[in-house]
């Protein structure tokens, strides 16, 4: 028996020796913080971000645009006193090419036609893992596909996990079937962003830099709102974490928790450097006055609880991808991987020199290690002394937009989604939605243009953001669950939410959802040991309109947490629309 494994471990070692690059020397924890620890904090100014147009202006008025956008290895700096480190990257170039990648700019009705090309190389330059679910080019090659996340298109367009490509197309997924992505954007403006989804690779890939923003303007309303505005004064915030070997090679684990099982896997990635906009712990000068920021979690697991120092707060305008009916302010907002918060923050509103970011949030989240000296920080606002120049004219409206209401009809569809976390003896070895895997056959196959209420039920120790391509939804209720173990117990054995009385359980303790999450939105935090009911619409949200393309088409679309080291491993099933 321990030969045999022995040599499982071995042929499974020549495999991942063959795909990816060379194991390097082992690290320890130790070295890595040392690493991190070395690099000055607020050295680095915050990048901007470039841009794309994805329109065209003709006699004033926008018209369809397409662009072309390549995938890159290059070097990138990370840190002044970090040697450069090698990334993969999105832009029009290998010269241009940023991470995250260009901004790409569209307007509300008018499509955007986007080629993607890979140039990658032959190998992949983090470790990654044959054992789980995953794209495995003959040839070799890096097995990429863009999805863009919060898109409302069809599904040839949404960069299923088995539509991935190699460089040059030499390799192909059993989905793909074209060059050339068109995005109708016919969805209100908001916050998306595009980023890599090849099957089993998206934690290395995204871990690798394949992130990048995308926003959907609606020019009558944003003039309307009049919030702060223009490449100053409206920007992204990308944030994320990652450990960095000394010679600036960024780090991901070579060994898996469960090597034998997995050699590669681990349910989590995180890193110990603070990272905004492709550098590490930057910092930004800024005018005593408001400033709007899009704060992306691009993290593969990590939580951000942000707060600032010195008084500040956040105002909140707008979430993952729709504006909130009214602005919020608080103190402290929690983000989940994937979440998009749209958020005003006014320097005018203290007398100090500077503002800290910071993060409280334990990994994993909730119960899990308590942040340092290092993650604790993520970046420094300095703020200019005297009055803006030019003086700030932009403001917040007490009415931002209103949307239909989050209300599951009469009769609507209800399905039990249940989360669930396989064990062996040295942890985890692998996730599924009920009990299923992405390969199963679909289950969730809602009628196009309805609205159903789903029940989603976190059976492990964390919580996990649960993320529907095509569709938006809210959570409307949080209840926790009574006598856990005993249901956990029964949904082990049944996998079966009614035959285990989900409806005696559920019905604990109501926990409020923030106001500030009370809005349409694509990614949504499911909290361990609750059961969380969220109102998800298959339509257009801005008025309950059906989708102006066909979404019943292979090859469908998906569901998944967006942990993406339980994404790929296998926290992920079919979303199937049928005909209206
Ligand atoms: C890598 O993972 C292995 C297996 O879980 C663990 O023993 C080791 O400490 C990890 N290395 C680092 C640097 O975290
Ligand atoms: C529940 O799901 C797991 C994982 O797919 C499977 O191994 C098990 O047989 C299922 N049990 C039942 C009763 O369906
Ligand atoms: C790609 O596949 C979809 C779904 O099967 C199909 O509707 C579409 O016509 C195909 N496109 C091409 C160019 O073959
Ligand atoms: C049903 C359920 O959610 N179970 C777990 C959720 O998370 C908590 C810890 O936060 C565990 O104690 C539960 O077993
Ligand atoms: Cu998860």
């Amino acid at each position: 028996m321990i030969r045999f494994v022995a040599a499982a471990v071995t042929f499974l070692a020549a495999i991942i020796g063959s795909s990816a690059s060379r194991a390097p020397p082992r690290v320890t924890e130790e070295t890595l913080l040392l690493t991190a620890s070395s690099l000055e904090m607020f050295v680095d100014k915050l990048p901007k971000l470039p841009k794309l147009y994805g329109y065209k202006i003709q006699n004033a008025k926008p018209v369809p645009g397409s662009l072309t956008v390549g995938m890159y290895a290059k070097k990138w700096k990370f840190h002044r006193d970090l040697p450069p480190s090698t990334v993969f990257a999105y832009g029009t170039s290998a010269a241009t090419a940023t991470v995250p990648g260009p901004t790409i700019e569209a307007i509300n009705g008018v499509p955007t036609t986007v080629t993607w090309l890979n140039f990658l190389p032959e190998s992949h330059i983090l470790p990654w893992d044959p054992t789980i679910p995953t794209a495995i080019p003959k040839r070799g090659g890096v097995p990429t596909v863009v999805h863009l996340h919060g898109g409302v298109h069809p599904p040839e367009y949404d960069g299923s996990a088995l539509a991935w490509f190699t460089a040059n197309f030499q390799e192909k997924g059993t989905f793909w079937n074209h060059t050339t992505y068109t995005y109708p954007n016919v969805q209100h403006a908001g916050n998306l962003w595009y980023h890599d989804h090849a099957l089993g690779l998206t934690r290395i890939n995204l871990l690798a830099g394949l992130i990048g923003a995308y926003v959907i303007r609606d020019p009558a309303l944003d003039a309307k709102l009049n919030l702060p505005s223009g490449l100053k004064f409206d920007q992204h915030l990308f944030v994320f974490d990652r450990s960095f070997n000394k010679d600036g090679s960024l780090y991901m684990n070579y060994t898996g928790n469960n090597p034998i099982i997995h050699p590669q896997w681990q349910p989590e990635y995180f890193g110990d450097a603070m990272v905004v906009n492709g550098k590490a712990w930057p910092y930004l000068n800024v005018q005593r006055r408001k400033y709007r920021f899009r704060i992306i979690n691009a993290a593969n697991a990590r939580y951000f609880r942000f707060s600032l120092t010195n008084g500040l707060s956040f105002t909140m305008v707008g979430s993952d991808t729709s504006y909130l009916p009214h602005p919020v302010t608080t103190d402290s907002i929690l983000m989940a991987p994937s979440e998009i918060f749209d958020v005003i923050i006014d320097f005018s509103a203290t007398n100090a020199k500077e503002s800290v970011l910071e993060n409280n949030a334990p990994y994993p989240y909730p119960s899990g290690t308590h942040v340092n000296s290092m993650n604790k920080v993520v970046m420094k606002f300095i703020i200019a002394r005297g009055k803006p120049n030019p003086p700030d004219t932009s403001s917040i409206p007490l009415v931002l937009k209103a949307y239909p209401p989050a209300i599951p009809p009469k009769g609507a569809v209800k399905r039990y989604i249940v989360m669930y976390e396989y064990q062996a003896a040295g942890g985890p070895t692998h996730m599924y939605i009920n009990g299923k895997r992405l390969e199963d056959p679909a289950t969730e196959t809602p009628k196009s243009g309805t609205t159903e209420a789903w029940e989603v039920i976190n059976l492990t120790g964390e919580d996990h953001p649960l993320h529907l391509h095509l569709a938006s939804f809210q959570a409307i209720k949080v209840r926790e669950i009574v006598d856990l173990s005993t249901f956990t117990a029964c949904m082990t054995k049944k996998n079966d939410s009614l035959k285990c009385n989900v409806n005696d359980h559920a019905k604990g303790k109501l926990v409020n959802v923030p106001e500030y999450e009370r809005t349409w939105k694509h990614t949504v935090k499911i909290a361990p040991g609750h059961q969380t009911t969220i109102v998800v619409k298959f339509n257009l949200i801005d008025n309950d309109a059906p989708y102006p393309f066909d979404p019943t088409i292979e090859p469908g679309y998906v569901y998944h947490c967006h942990i993406l080291d339980h994404e790929d491993n296998a926290m992920i099933r079919p979303l199937k629309l049928l005909p209206a």
